[in-house]
């Protein structure tokens, strides 16, 4: 979609093609559009060009401008649009939401990747995706390869399976004992953190079948799939006409 066919302040969210069992597989893309439907500003979707200007996906057009990170997106969008759902939190709660949010983000995001990739070798793609990206479908071995690498440079790929998993453990037992008996995150209204939270949770409870994680949901972390059930209620109305089942892999 060209950019100048759009409008003053109509954002177009790049990102991959809608999946079977969540409408986007990527923790972040999901983040951004949950935010966008929080914050009411009218979006389109363009599902034809997913990698943006830093070589990632999500990313937006916001009057002529390409931006690329979902950070960086969702802070632009809340200056551009006048939106703050963090105002009413103090100083701590704030300091409490960041850390919260690199942590999933930053550090739970490499666990799911390199399950999702490296361990279970990208084996689950087709039951979360239909249509997916040329490189993904046809040339799993090089994803797999540059997932690797990736993950060896941060630093997570150069863990054992048992360690990394472990990690992913704590992660996911922090934010469980930290939301309680909560309805979002930070109290009773959802806000900024609660979209990448419940972007990057959603992976794991919808798009991760086989995940050692998944059955602590029905569990232990039974509040971490409320809370997901919450947040898509919510946000997403929709959520079943959004996705995409029918194509043959
Ligand atoms: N910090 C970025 C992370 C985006 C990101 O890592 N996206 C992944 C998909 S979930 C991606 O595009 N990976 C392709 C690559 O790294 O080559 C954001 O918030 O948008």
């Amino acid at each position: 979609m060209a950019a100048a066919s759009v409008g003053n302040d109509l954002v177009v969210l790049h990102q991959l093609k809608r999946g079977k069992l969540t409408p986007c597989i990527s923790p972040f893309a999901l983040k951004l559009e949950t935010y966008l439907r929080m914050a009411g500003i009218p979006y389109q979707n363009d599902f034809e060009h997913p990698m943006g200007p830093k070589g990632k996906t999500p990313w937006i057009t916001l009057n002529g401008k390409k931006i690329g990170d979902s950070q960086l997106c969702l802070e632009l969008l809340a200056e551009t649009f006048h939106k703050d759902f963090s105002g009413r939190l103090s100083v701590e709660e704030k300091a409490v939401a960041r850390a919260f949010q690199i942590m999933a983000e930053d550090h739970l995001y490499w666990v799911m990747l390199v399950w999702r990739w490296i361990y279970n070798g990208g084996s689950s793609l087709p039951l979360i995706q239909t249509d997916l990206h040329f490189a993904v479908r046809y040339l799993r071995p090089v994803v797999v390869g540059r997932v690797k690498s990736q993950a060896s440079a941060q630093g997570i790929g150069r863990h054992s399976q048992t360690q990394v998993m472990d990690m992913g453990l704590k992660d996911l037992r922090a934010i469980s004992h930290f939301l309680g008996p909560k309805l979002f995150l930070m109290g009773d209204q959802p806000i900024e953190v609660d979209c990448a939270i419940f972007g990057m949770l959603a992976q794991i409870l919808w798009n991760s079948p086989g995940s050692p994680y998944r059955p602590l949901f029905d569990g232990e972390w039974i509040n971490l799939k409320m809370y997901c059930h919450r947040m898509k209620e919510t946000f997403w109305p929709d959520w079943n006409q959004c996705l995409n089942p029918a194509q043959p892999n």
